[in-house]
């Protein structure tokens, strides 16, 4: 029985061996990059089952993003392989301190074909969480769609609907998104914004300010993300600041998806909304201290480890 169900566009990432503007850098590393396969991997490492569906080009790269993803113990059989589309492509800039820009050959890609049909929805019975970004509902109309059919699925079947709504700008308007965004946040259970995210949401900058905005348009529970200062949380219970971990950032590239995964693990181990909000901010630390969007992220032992000897 899965876990955690979620879905999204996964691409092949050309890392560049070095920093500096990208017309002058010549090697480059191949990686996998998507947020929501950023997050099965972390959930995965952490003892969690959970399924990624998606669609990949039948070419060497989506065969390479289903085989590790594989590897990872992360289901793919819910994978289908598009014969006319290419599986997507980022190239990713390395900037100062650990800053990144992003280079996107995404359009067309098999992952923008996604329907509500290929998500076999029928077949989620006794998963207990969907998770779902804002990425996804940017590649097309048909992926738009199947979000939002998919929010209706999992709480049809009482799953816990997470949502994180990693705005990509250089994939819609802001307008636009704030609308879906907003749309989607209402349905889901859980909201887990960055503050930029926040501010485009709701127009408030304040993290209690943004989490009790997020909380009025129907989220049970809003974690507003403040990267090394932690994060804030909002329930109708409780609310207050989570400190975060001091690490020394390589690449922020995965620091949300990490920090998503963490929350996810503590929800489905019982862990109070406090106690998984730190283990959120933990996965978040380790996900910047090497480079790649998920290769530096932990099992559980170290993930155990990493918390106890830093909060001594
Ligand atoms: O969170 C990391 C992702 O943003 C990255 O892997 C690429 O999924 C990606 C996207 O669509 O930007």
């Amino acid at each position: 029985m899965m876990a955690v169900i979620t879905f999204g566009e996964s691409m092949v990432l050309m890392d560049p061996e070095r920093s500096g503007r990208l017309e002058n850098v010549s090697r480059f590393e191949k990686r996998i990059a998507g947020a929501e396969s950023n997050v099965s991997i972390a959930l995965s490492r952490l003892g969690h089952r959970v399924s990624w569906i998606s669609r990949l080009g039948k070419d060497p790269f989506g065969l390479g993003i289903y085989r590790g993803l594989r590897g990872e113990g992360v289901d793919v059989s819910g994978v289908i392989f598009d014969e006319t589309r290419p599986t997507g492509l980022y190239f990713k800039e390395r900037k100062a301190h650990g800053a990144t820009g992003v280079y996107y050959y995404r359009a067309g890609s098999a992952a923008s074909a996604l329907t509500t049909a290929d998500l076999n929805g029928e077949t989620w019975q006794g998963a207990q969480i969907l998770f779902v970004t804002g990425i996804t509902p940017a590649l097309s109309e048909s992926c738009r769609e199947a979000v939002f059919a998919a929010v209706d699925t999992a709480r049809q079947q009482g799953m816990t609907v997470v949502f994180d709504p990693n705005y990509r700008g250089k994939l819609w308007g802001g307008k636009e998104a704030r609308s879906v965004m907003r749309q989607i946040a209402a349905k889901a259970d859980v909201v887990l914004p960055g503050v930029g995210e926040g501010v485009l949401m709701t127009g408030s900058e304040e993290p209690a300010a943004i989490a009790f905005a997020l909380r009025s348009l129907g989220a049970k529970q809003v974690v507003v993300k403040l990267g090394p200062e932690g994060a804030w949380y909002a329930t109708s219970e409780d609310e207050g600041k989570v400190q975060g971990f001091s690490v020394q950032q390589v690449d922020e590239v995965g620091a949300g998806d990490a920090f998503a995964a963490g929350y996810l693990s503590g929800m489905l181990d019982g862990l109070t909304v406090a106690e998984s909000v730190k283990r959120a901010c933990a996965m978040g630390a380790l996900a910047v201290t090497g480079t790649g969007d998920y290769e530096n992220l932990p099992d559980r032992e170290e993930l155990e480890r990493f918390i106890s000897g830093a909060s001594e």
